[in-house]
């Protein structure tokens, strides 16, 4: 892989970053309307959040957990769309407005699959280990048999707290062991220190 990224690359995501800033400044900005339900941002995370997100495909798998929202832009999601969640729309293209900000779920066509996930921290470890299980399954019984380069890979985000919990240090373990096609991303700042959390 080439050390040298498109400057039309670097656009986008530098474009996308401000975004997702301007996103988190509006809902700040907008308190009395946007605090009606829970919401967190990627507000310090921009960036490796869109460097993961823009490097997704179709053929892969990711997991964001609710302060991912650039990811959630880098591959492909409107502004319009976050925010119809973050108001409970029935458009939502996540929930139909049933779940707060950022509590993705996703099956359309051309992006990477999102499962399902609740509010509880680090449950998006085991089963998107298990994705990963059924991925490599599937290529070394030969059920399927990705080009090389689109090859799929699943990504799961956590935040610092979450990876303390004995399930997330179970599904670590089962990766390592059995060499799984899974990155974990591991995000350090606290929802109360780095960026903004209503109730
Ligand atoms: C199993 C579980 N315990 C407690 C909570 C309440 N809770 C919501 S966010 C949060 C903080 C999680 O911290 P961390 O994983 O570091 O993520 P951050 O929001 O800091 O990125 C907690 C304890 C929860 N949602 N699920
Ligand atoms: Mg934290």
């Amino acid at each position: 892989m080439s050390n040298k990224f498109p400057k039309d690359v670097l656009k986008k995501a530098y474009s996308l970053m401000c975004t997702a800033r301007a996103m988190s400044d509006i809902y700040e900005k907008n308190k009395e309307v946007t605090s009606k339900y829970v919401h967190a941002t990627s507000k310090g995370h921009e960036a490796i959040q869109l460097a993961v997100g823009l490097q997704l495909t179709k053929n892969d798998w990711v997991a964001p957990y609710y302060r991912d929202d650039s990811i959630l832009l880098g591959i492909g999601i409107a502004p319009y769309e976050l925010m119809l969640q973050l108001m409970c729309k029935k458009d939502d293209p996540f929930s139909g407005g049933r779940t707060y900000y950022s509590h993705p779920s996703l099956k359309r066509d051309g992006f990477p699959k999102i499962p399902h996930q609740s509010s509880a921290t680090g449950m998006q470890g085991i089963p998107t280990t298990g994705v990963a299980m059924g991925i490599q399954y599937q290529e070394n019984e030969g059920l399927t048999k990705p080009k090389k380069g689109e090859e799929p890979v699943v990504v799961c985000s956590f935040g610092d707290a979450s990876i303390t919990e004995g399930e997330v240090a179970e599904a670590f373990q089962m990766a390592a062991l059995k060499k799984l096609p899974i990155l974990f991303i591991d995000i350090l700042f606290s929802i109360r220190s780095s960026s903004f959390y209503i109730c």
